[in-house]
Order: C-alpha cells, then structure tokens, then sequence
C-alpha cells in the first residue's frame, strides 16, 4: 500500500474511533495511539525516506493535513466529553429548593420570666435600676436592718428555712435592698426581683421556693401619693388600663404605714401586692437620717401574678416544665 493510501485509511480509522469514543482517558490514548512519538502516524512517515524528491513535499503536506485533521477531532471530541461530563454533575449536584426544612423547636420565655420581664420593662421606664444579691443571707440583711424584732413570728423556724453556721435562705428579696442602700447615697430607684423561700407546705397556691419583686424609692419629700401613684401606674400597664384598685390599710415591720393593694379582675377583687412607706427604722439602719429622707417600697409574688394573668389553677405548673403546658404561653 501506498504512503497516500496508508495515511488516508489512518485519517479514516482515527476520525470514527475519535468519534465514537466516551472517555476522556480512553481519548488521550487514541491521541497517543495516533499522534504520539511512536504512534501510526510517525510509524507511517518514517516510510518517506524511500520517496522520490518530487513525492515528499507531496505526501508532507498530505500528512501535516491528516495530522491537523485528527487533532481536530481530537479537540471536538474532548470538548463534547467536557460538556458533558459537567452537565452530569450538575445535575447530580442540583439542590431542591422546595424540600421541606428540618424544623428545630423554638424555646419560649417561661411564663415566670415573663412577668418579670414586663415588670422590669416597666420601672425601668419609670427609671428604675435592676439591683440583685444573694439567696443565702445573714439573719442581720434579712431581719434585723428590716425592723423585724427577734420575737416577730416571721423569725419562726415553721415559717424560715435556717442553714446549719446561723444562715438562712432569704425569704423575701428586700436584703438585696438593704444591702443596696448601704453602698448607695439617696436618691435611690431600684427594683430587685429574685428567688425566695419560705417553709411553706406545697398546695396549688403555696411553694417552698417561689419569685418576689420587690420595689424601693428614696429621696427627699417622698410621700404616700407618690407609692400611691406609682403603685396604680404600674398595675395600669400590668393588667390594663381601666383598671379598678383599692389600698387597704395592712402591717408590715419594715413599712409604716403600710397598704395591701387589690385589683379588680375578670369580675372578682385580687389581693396583688404590700407596699408602705419605708419605716423609719430601715432607714436609719443603713445609715440614713429619717429626718432628711423619706421612701416607700413594695413587694409581690411573680407566681402570683403569672397565675392571675394567665388563669393558671395550680402553682405546681410552672414548675413542672410540662412542654404541653409551656407552650401556651
Ligand atoms: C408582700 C409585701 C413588701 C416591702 C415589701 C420593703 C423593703 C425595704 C424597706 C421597706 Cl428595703 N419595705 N419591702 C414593703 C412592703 C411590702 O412586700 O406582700 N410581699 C409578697
């Protein structure tokens, strides 16, 4: 066979398997197979040294065209496997935007933490400070600076949980209080919400451990209607505006004189906090002069409010982190 005839049946095999083939690695080995150093194309060339002068220029240009032809189709072939092999992984990579996500529950503020929030929204606005301290407290921040004799009933050991060295767990938050006012000057605006305990025995109205706040202004010339009308400002946003309170005259040792205060709700009278012009003892107990200095301080469980607000029958739910209870809120 002739060089021409060898070279045209080396275009015509190489173009149909370059054709047919699907592999980018099958491909490169045609190309070698071809067009490498030692491939059928070098081989068939190497055949030129018998041509006769006038013939190589000739099948030169006919081979370099063969060559040119096949790297052609080479890069055709290469091209179409590229494209296609993206299109494939594109498709396998294809996200579906529309697939349902996978939902984590959402955490809730407890309805205790709740109430305590507003509450603090609300002095804080009326400009207030948060003032907080420890459970564990001295006889002296939890009694004694409160104008509580040694034989006052709530000393008693059914009412006070007392811990072995003489502490106790506080029973009422207005130590944080005392313990504020003998690190500050007047005037002072501060409200101090927290845990407390008393030895109570649990029934759907009592807990051992439950929330207080406790509210405090000092200054110069407060007077009975300024707690009057911070007290019913405050319940006006806690419970809502056309709401009717009254002030009934009360005892507490550490006010004088002092109110328990009721509100009026769905229909019935609630009794919801104490409050009182701070007695002039406390004052004095922190170091401040009665004659310069007047205050008024309040007091409520958080309990029970979260119970009024929300209609709740029985304090033990708001312990139980009863999900399907929670969730309501
Ligand atoms: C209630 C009543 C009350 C206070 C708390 C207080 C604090 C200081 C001085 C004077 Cl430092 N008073 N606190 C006053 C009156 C009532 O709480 O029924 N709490 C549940």
């Amino acid at each position: 066979m002739s060089i021409q005839n060898q070279l045209e049946e080396l275009q015509t095999e190489a173009v149909s398997a370059i054709a047919a083939c699907q592999d980018l690695e099958e491909l490169e080995q045609l190309r070698v197979k071809y067009l490498g150093k030692k491939g059928q194309l070098s081989q068939i060339l190497r055949g030129m040294g018998k041509l006769s002068p006038e013939e190589r220029p000739v099948v030169g240009s006919q081979a370099n065209e063969i060559k040119e032809a096949i790297q052609n189709s080479l890069e055709k072939q290469k091209e179409a496997l590229q494209k296609s092999a993206i299109e494939a992984q594109i498709k396998a990579e294809t996200l579906d935007v529309t697939m349902p996500g996978v939902s984590r529950p959402l955490g809730k503020i407890h309805p205790l933490n709740g109430v305590i929030d507003r509450v603090v929204d609300i002095f804080v606005g009326l400009g207030y400070t948060v003032a907080t301290g420890p459970q564990v407290e001295t006889d002296y921040y939890n009694f004694e600076a409160l104008n509580t004799p040694q034989d006052h009933p709530a000393r008693d050991m059914q009412d006070t949980f007392y811990l072995p060295g003489g502490n106790l767990l506080r029973t009422h938050t207005s130590s944080v209080q005392i313990r504020y006012m003998e690190n500050n000057q007047p005037p002072i605006r501060i409200i101090a919400p927290g845990r407390v305990y008393r030895r109570d025995t649990v029934d759907a109205t009592h807990s051992a451990v439950f929330h207080q706040v406790e509210l405090l202004a000092i200054d110069k010339g407060l007077k009975f209607t300024d707690l009057k009308g911070t007290i019913k400002e405050f319940l006006r946003r806690m419970f809502g505006d056309d709401l009717p309170v009254q002030f009934r005259t009360s005892y507490f040792p550490f006010t004088e004189p002092s109110a328990e205060v009721d509100v009026q709700w769905k229909g019935k009278w609630l009794e919801v906090l104490g409050c009182g012009m701070v007695d002039p003892n406390v004052l004095k107990a922190v170091g401040y002069d009665p004659e310069v200095y007047t205050g008024f301080a309040a007091g409520f469980g958080v309990e029970r409010f979260a119970m009024v607000l929300h209609q709740i029958d029985d304090i033990r739910r708001l312990y139980n982190s009863d999900l399907r209870f929670l969730n309501q809120f």
